[in-house]
């Protein structure tokens, strides 16, 4: 039935569809991307022959890993039921892929008679191309409609899937945008120019981590006025795969708390960085002694609650605003936008989990993870009113509500959006810096001989496995003021992670040392 299926064995790994999809080397997944392809076309058929999103990039990760995951039609994460399924695909025996399929089509029993219709894309990742060669037989021993988008940044595609199934008509209130590269960038400029106008004068430089976001980031210059908004894009060699993510990029500057060395900051003047798919981004300054700062999720956060909730407030709405963090927000930040007058959740990592939240709880649900990961939901409700809204707060809103990319984190988008509050509150770097301080933290890793022995509750905030590790690092904890340190196994990467913050360097220097004591028998 499969006619395809011989070209692609399953090699003798065993797969799991993780925090993002399945992501491992590049070299191992061929016949996951296979499958994944007859995954997506099933999924697309289960949903009436609506058109269902795969995107090939491991994002974060090294040059040499590569990934794969699935989009729903309305542009988010693919529905967690199903990541069951896709993991139960990717590790069938090559004797029994087709006896696995017929049971899990079975299972979710396709009503529509057509062959469904999957859309595309990749990052620039050297391994990409002959992924996507697998995806396309997979889909073909389908029958389905395959759209090749060709390079994209994982939110361009999560954008166009969604455009894919809204309708086509401009005046309707579902109209997302146009399903193109072009209408994309022309909803993005013209959102931003509707709030800060042609003649604005701000001015970023972008680590495009030499990925993918780096050629977009130069279209995007290309559809906004240079007196409105000036890019300088660094870090842009993708023509050399091997550069991918390596010393540069919002992981990077993230967790070594630094600037890419490749750039000199210019005192108390913005940047920012993308990762290798430009679904996250952080910022940074120098202030005037050198020092350096790091403006990251938690802070965008944070900025985007204050202006926003004053927006809503001005426009006289009654929507409920409220935030999702994960463990890795720093305490601090969950104090300072707590006392915003908002409420926080948290959630496990992973922006499916935060998505979810937010969607289900507020009408202005922001959402960021630490890393940058994240973006501002607004419900039908709030939307509408915006609509409807004569003041110039709606008014804004509603503009807010076209420039902030709905179905996904986006570097772009939440760039705009950050430089455009900015913009509206007069603020300095030094100003949003100045809206709490974060307590000392790090966030490590090590690699284990098996991080599937580490299980979590709490959020992810406790172990319930490996037995007695979890009482010592309570009893870490417990040993200096605000030491909070967590451990959980990276569902994108073969480590383990550890996040620690404590109320003084020495505190959290001491606190990361107990708990690597206590991890040591792991160490791979
Ligand atoms: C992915 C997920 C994020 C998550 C990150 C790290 O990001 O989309 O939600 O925070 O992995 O996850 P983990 O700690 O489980 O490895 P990206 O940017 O790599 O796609």
């Amino acid at each position: 039935m499969f006619a395809h299926a011989h070209a692609h064995p399953k090699p003798a790994n065993t797969f799991a569809y993780g925090t993002a999809g399945f992501r491992t080397k590049a070299d191992l997944l061929d016949s996951v991307v296979y499958r994944t392809g007859l995954l997506a076309a099933l999924r697309s058929a289960v949903l009436g022959g609506q058109t269902v999103g795969v995107m090939v990039t491991a994002s974060h990760n090294p040059p040499a890993d590569n990934g794969v995951k699935i989009v729903d039609p309305l542009g988010n994460m693919m529905d967690q039921a199903w990541e069951a399924l896709a993991t139960q695909l990717a590790n069938a025996p090559d004797s029994e892929l087709e006896a696995t399929f017929e049971a899990i089509k079975a299972q979710v029993q396709p009503t529509y008679t057509g062959a469904g219709s999957v859309v595309f894309a990749r990052d620039t990742r050297a391994s990409g191309p002959a992924l996507i060669a697998a995806l396309k037989d997979g889909l073909a021993d389908m029958g389905a409609t395959a759209i090749d988008m060709g390079l994209q940044t994982t939110p361009q595609l999560h954008y166009v899937t969604r455009c894919l199934n809204s309708p086509t008509d401009a005046a309707d209130a579902a109209y997302f945008g146009q399903p193109t590269e072009e209408g994309y960038f022309a909803k993005l400029a013209a959102a931003f120019g509707a709030i800060v106008g042609d003649t604005a004068g701000i001015a970023i430089t972008i680590d495009a981590a030499n990925g993918v976001g780096a050629p977009k980031a130069k279209l995007l210059a290309e559809h906004i006025p240079a007196a409105a908004l000036a890019i300088t894009v660094v870090n842009d060699d993708t023509a050399n795969c091997d550069v991918l993510n390596s010393r540069c990029g919002a992981d990077y500057v993230k967790t070594t708390i630094s600037p890419p060395p490749a750039l000199t900051l210019v005192p108390n003047t913005l940047y920012c960085s993308f990762d290798g798919d430009a679904d996250r981004i952080v910022f940074y300054y120098a202030d005037a002694a050198g020092a350096f700062h790091l403006l990251d999720g938690d802070r965008i956060a944070a900025l985007a609650t204050k202006y926003l909730k004053q927006l809503v407030a001005e426009a006289g709405l009654d929507l409920a605003v409220g935030v999702v963090q994960t463990a890795y927000a720093n305490g601090n930040s969950t104090t300072a936008i707590g006392a915003l007058g908002v409420n926080v959740t948290c959630t496990p990592t992973g922006v499916k989990h935060l998505h979810k939240a937010a969607h289900e709880n507020y009408d202005v649900g922001v959402y960021f993870e630490a890393n940058g990961h994240g973006t501002v939901l607004f419900s039908d409700r709030a939307l509408a009113a915006f609509r409807a809204a004569d003041a110039p707060a709606g008014r804004l809103l509603h503009s807010f509500g076209e420039l902030i990319n709905q179905t996904v984190g986006d570097s772009v988008s939440d760039m705009l959006m950050v430089l455009a509050i900015l913009h509206k509150l007069g603020w300095a770097p030094g100003d949003w810096d100045a809206m709490y301080t974060d307590l000392p933290n790090t966030i490590r890793k090590m690699e284990v001989a098996d991080r599937t022995i580490f299980k979590t509750t709490n959020a992810e905030r406790q172990l319930v496995a490996p037995e007695g590790l979890q009482a010592k690092i309570d009893a870490a904890n417990a040993a200096y003021p605000a030491g909070r340190c967590f451990v959980r196994a990276s569902g994108t990467e073969d480590v383990i992670r550890v996040y620690a913050e404590a109320a003084t360097d020495a505190d959290l220097a001491a606190l990361v040392a107990n708990v690597f004591d206590a991890l040591q028998p792991y160490k791979a």
